[in-house]
């Protein structure tokens, strides 16, 4: 069961690995220095020089990067190697007209699939596993990285993409996959749906189930275990500072491994930007120590964990961290798609006839979070025929399914059926009973 994929690096002593991430950030420094103006300008501003950071702990002298550096510099203005070396292009799942770019070298393409390896099997996938990938194969990252570190595991891998759930259910039994790849909403979707679609999971050959991309917790992976007797585990990461494959869980599912040869991870106070102590709860900052089109330095996650250096039974001696369930932002993730409740209001304003006054409600639906949205409209309105209000409805949820890579359900209602003048927190109603359900992460902490 405790195969580990690359023990040179995921069980080597804590000293060395220290050593190891100083001479890989020294490089990378030095690279970034080098390659990216938008680095070297800033730290020069605080005269700061690669050669400054003497130890890893002098990490803190150097500035943060935030997504919206990324989307500033959007598309290639981050990137430390010119086109020509860069060969696969990929973007966050946020804001589709105002998307974070993120860029891979070959070399990155190769680390991306060797620590999608690791969590493979970290998380009981073998080469005789049959793997089902119900990630979008498309601009988002979770498809590709987890294929690619599949297949160098040597398991045959089915890119079954997203949706048509009868399909998924029949290719799961005729090709008797073992191996499930998705988000946690979508196994428990197809877990909920199966009997009705003439399934029974529990007849299925699938052993393992590996989900990310969205916060759980471990509530519902205990429900979908005794479902369905399968092992789900847990990966993490973000498009912006690699994809899947950052971290990931181990069989003893007590944290998430962080790739430490290749990532150097902070955990911060939100507010102050101070490093929080070991076990302490803050946002999780990564820097990476070895890409090479697109490094980044102190990026800020908008996820919140803490950290443990504690040995685990698996006998990795990478640090864990706990399971995301938390966000510094409001930031929604809705079935692995990251939703801004402001890209939602920033197209209800584009709209004509539509007051700003809208409301988000948050539920669930055989198992899937969803997002349906009322909006106050002139009374004038509802005196137009059924076939109007019906077309106005269906050009709303085509707009917000181009801006924000979801379909939310639109209603129009009476505008003295919202409440008037509400703040963000009020406007959003949480009813998921799924995956959001249990998470604290759907509205600001502070
Ligand atoms: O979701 C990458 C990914 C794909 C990870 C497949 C795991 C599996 P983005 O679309 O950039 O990338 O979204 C990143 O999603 O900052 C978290 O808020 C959230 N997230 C990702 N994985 C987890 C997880 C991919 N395991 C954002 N638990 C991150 C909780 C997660 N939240």
């Amino acid at each position: 069961m405790n195969e580990i994929w690359n023990p040179e690096y995921e069980t080597m002593s804590r000293e060395s690995l220290r050593e190891l991430q100083f001479k890989r950030l020294q490089m990378t420094l030095r690279w970034v220095y080098e390659n990216v103006p938008f680095h070297r300008e800033r730290w020069t501003a605080l005269k700061l020089k690669p050669g400054d950071i003497r130890s890893l702990e002098d990490i803190v002298k150097l500035p943060f990067t935030a997504k919206s550096d990324l989307k500033a510099a959007s598309p290639y203005g981050l990137f430390a190697l010119p086109l020509e070396k860069v060969v696969r292009i990929h973007s966050a799942s946020s804001t589709i007209s105002d998307p974070a770019v993120v860029g891979y070298s070959r070399g990155d393409l190769n680390t991306w699939s060797e620590l999608c390896a690791r969590a493979a099997v970290a998380g009981g996938a073998r080469s005789h596993d049959v793997a089902q990938i119900c990630f979008e194969y498309g601009l988002t990252t979770g498809a590709f990285g987890m294929h690619a570190g599949l297949e160098r595991v040597g398991a045959t891998v089915i890119p079954a993409s997203t949706g048509n759930t009868r399909r998924q259910l029949q290719i799961m039994r005729d090709f008797r996959t073992t191996v499930l790849v998705g988000t946690p909403s979508y196994a428990l979707h197809l877990q909920e749906v199966a009997p009705g679609l003439g399934f029974d999971f529990r007849d299925l050959s699938v052993r393992v189930a590996i989900l990310g991309s969205e916060p759980w917790t471990n509530e519902l992976r205990e429900e979908l275990e005794r479902r369905s007797g399968m092992s789900a585990i847990d990966i993490y990461g973000l498009s912006e500072v690699l994809g899947p494959g950052m971290s990931f869980e181990c069989w003893n599912k007590d944290g998430l491994h962080v790739n430490e040869d290749h990532f150097l991870v902070e955990v911060i106070d939100p507010d102050s930007g101070e490093p929080v102590p070991e076990g302490k709860e803050g946002e999780l900052v990564f820097t990476s120590l070895t890409k090479e089109a697109l490094p980044v330095i102190r990026y800020r996650t908008g996820d919140l964990a803490s950290l443990s250096r504690r040995p685990c039974a698996c006998g990795r001696t990478f640090a864990r961290h706990t399971k995301v369930l938390a966000r510094t932002d409001d930031m929604l993730v809705l079935g692995g798609v990251n939703v801004y409740p402001a890209s939602a209001e920033a197209v209800l304003l584009d709209l004509e006839g539509v007051e700003p006054n809208y409301r988000i409600i948050l539920y669930t639906e055989e198992g899937l979070d969803k997002m349906e949205i009322q909006i106050a409209v002139d009374s004038s309105f509802f005196s137009d025929t059924v076939r109007k209000l019906q077309n106005f409805q269906r050009h709303v949820e085509e707009r917000m399914h181009q801006e924000l890579g979801i379909r939310p359900r639109v209603r129009l209602v009476e505008p003295r059926s919202l409440p008037r003048g509400s703040d963000a927190r009020s406007r959003l109603i949480d009813n998921r009973k799924g995956v959001g359900r249990g998470q604290s992460g759907t509205l600001p902490r502070r």
